[in-house]
């Protein structure tokens, strides 16, 4: 990865995800053109429900975008996609393997982020290497359905500890309407799915959410 993109990550403020969820996969590149376009300082393919192939086709479709902006791309869940498809990094959940192992295998200076549910946990995966991490979900959300919301009472320490040292991106629920009192509780970064990919003017979106984060 190179160094404006190595720091548009560490300086990052809003992660956006383009997940096939919400988004048609014919609709893709344009969505993700109207969040770079908006101001995500890190953009993510999520593709739960589609097989590996098609999410390295994709990837690779939208890597020359991303980096037209200067923006790294992410991968979730697979390392041998992300490394196939020129991905910046890969992004890993709790149970999506060893992050030493992803260090391993992506080129060096390639991001590896890992999704975290405690500050135990975020201790931990800056422990094991990750180059930030996802924190949350704050609030319930269809996005990743079936799990809790933590609350906002740990963001603080989180920060602190974890934000000392890499970006730490709270998730979960985040919502414009919301945005104030998740900032309020120490966040300085965030990532946000449904709230921006729903959004009626998907650009105008980010550019709202990127102009209360710097204020
Ligand atoms: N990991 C924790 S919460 C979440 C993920 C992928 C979903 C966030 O999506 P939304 O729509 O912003 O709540
Ligand atoms: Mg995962």
């Amino acid at each position: 990865m190179n160094q404006l993109r190595q720091r548009r990550a560490r300086e990052a403020r809003l992660y956006g995800i383009v997940d096939l969820g919400y988004i048609a996969f014919d609709d893709c590149i344009g969505v993700t053109r109207s969040l770079l376009a908006g101001g995500v300082d890190i953009l993510q393919l999520r593709a739960k429900n589609h097989d590996e192939s098609e999410i390295c086709r994709l990837a690779r479709l939208l890597v020359p975008v991303c980096h037209d902006y200067g923006v790294p791309f992410v991968v979730n869940d697979f390392t041998h996609v992300a490394l196939e498809a020129g991905a910046d990094g890969v992004h890993l959940g709790q149970e999506d393997g060893d992050l030493a192992g992803a260090v391993a295998a992506l080129p060096e200076g390639a991001l590896v982020g890992r999704s975290t549910h405690s500050p135990a946990q975020a201790r931990a995966a800056l422990a094991e290497g990750a180059s930030y991490i996802g924190f949350g979900p704050l609030f319930p959300t269809p996005t990743k359905e079936g799990r809790p919301g933590i609350g906002l009472g740990d963001i603080a320490e989180v920060e602190k500890e974890v934000g000392a040292q890499i970006p730490v991106f709270c998730i979960g629920g985040i919502k414009p309407g919301n945005l104030d009192e998740v900032l309020a509780a120490g966040a300085r970064r965030v990532v946000i799915v449904s709230g921006l990919l729903q959004a009626p003017d998907v650009e105008e979106a980010c550019r709202e959410v990127r102009a209360r984060l710097e204020g």
